[in-house]
């Protein structure tokens, strides 16, 4: 196959509610989609020889969560990827991640690119996303992600509206001033068998480890990553200073650094985002990483439409997943979303079966919230 176009579609998504984290709120997520477009396939899904398919770049308005954002993501697909990749004769999923190595990070951007080329790949052929990583389940429980809140009674009434949703596992943010209190107070409301834990967007330092250790009386299934990107050593040091199990998200960046903070003894379970460690290959790997080593994944999320989460919700299926993933429902974050919703069943969303990723945006929900497109020629 050989990539001849790409699509590049920015649409604005209002949320349901602002999202507050330790890094900051927004309440519109400004998305960047990709639509690649492959000659030379052939299947039951490839028409004319010619095969599409799609990715959601998970990047934010401003480098808040890591060093990536959206306009930056634009320009070096525009600028370098898209050119090395219709540099190439035959281009398929697997063949991204290598065409791609000599560019450093930019893993959102990897991720995107190579996702929608593996959905195209893997619609031309009649293959699920599912299947192709390995999927056992046909089903994954879902847990919420819960944001800073004014108050803790606005917090309880947010995550009393979750738990009658049938939201199996709650994450709340918290970040210095915003920890003791929400957690002692959801923890008091609903009860000891509730799955709590907590994420601080890297808010605290080792310093704060004799602080963060009253945390541990709450029973948290886990403290999602506590100090800063870099600072793995201290993330070992603060694991034997805490009885919470550390959980690393922005700190792992690709099946390396995994092993790196396994041996390390930084983590003993890691939050796997596909895009932030260069797409879903590479979070396999790391799912393989970590199985072997007896660590627990779990699938983050990024607030994503229908189209990333769809992917997600297939990589949340494959066996290591044995904790309850960000993987929550459309209506979490957006009253329309720009495919059909996926909704919450008994705490779980289904795993989309069909070729690819096995979801299309809906063209007119689509149209809806587009803000630009604008197409690359190969
Ligand atoms: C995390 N996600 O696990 C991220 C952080 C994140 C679901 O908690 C707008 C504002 C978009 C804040 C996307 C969840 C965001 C955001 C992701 C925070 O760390
Ligand atoms: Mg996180």
């Amino acid at each position: 196959m050989k990539l001849t176009g790409v699509e590049l579609r920015r649409i604005s998504m209002p949320l349901v509610a602002p999202f507050r984290t330790s890094f900051g709120v927004e309440s519109t997520r400004d998305i960047l989609l990709l639509r690649a477009v492959l000659s030379g396939s052939s299947g039951p899904g490839g028409s004319a020889g010619e095969s599409e398919g799609w990715g959601e770049c998970v990047a934010l308005s401003d480098p808040l969560y890591s060093a990536e954002y959206v306009d930056a993501s634009v320009d070096v697909l525009k600028r370098f990827m898209l050119p090395r990749l219709f540099s190439r004769e035959h281009v398929d999923g697997a063949a991204v991640g290598p065409a791609l190595a000599a560019f450093k990070g930019h893993w959102m951007s990897k991720a995107v690119i190579e996702t929608a080329v593996l959905d195209a790949e893997l619609r031309a052929a009649g293959r699920s996303f599912a299947r192709e990583l390995g999927a056992t389940r046909d089903r994954v429980p879902c847990g919420v992600s819960v944001g800073i809140h004014d108050s803790v009674g606005a917090l309880l009434e947010s995550v009393e509206g979750y738990v009658a949703a049938g939201y199996v596992r709650i994450k709340l943010k918290i970040q210095p001033g915003w920890d003791l209190a929400p957690v002692r107070a959801v923890r008091e409301r609903f009860g000891d068998d509730l799955l709590i834990q907590v994420d601080a967007n890297t808010a605290y330092t080792l310093q704060d480890a004799r602080h963060l250790a009253r945390l541990d009386e709450f029973g948290l299934l886990l403290m999602e990553q506590p100090l800063p990107e870099e600072d793995v050593l201290g993330h070992a040091a603060l694991a034997k200073l805490i009885q919470t199990p550390v959980c690393l998200d922005e700190s792992i960046t690709s099946a390396r650094t995994a092993a790196a903070a396994i041996t390390l003894g930084a983590c003993s379970i890691i939050n796997i985002k596909p895009a932030r460690v260069g797409g879903y290959l590479e979070a396999r790997r790391i799912h393989d990483v970590a199985a072997a080593n007896g660590i627990a994944v779990w699938c983050g999320g990024m607030l994503e439409t229908g189209i990333g989460r769809a992917a997600n919700v297939a990589l949340a299926a494959l066996p290591g997943f044995t904790l309850p993933g960000d993987t929550s429902a459309s209506d979490r974050y957006y009253k329309t979303d720009i495919t059909e919703p996926f909704v919450l069943s008994g705490g779980h969303l289904d795993v989309p079966a069909g070729p690819g990723i096995g979801i299309t945006p809906l063209p007119s929900e689509l149209a809806a919230v587009t803000t630009g497109t604008e197409w690359v020629a190969g």
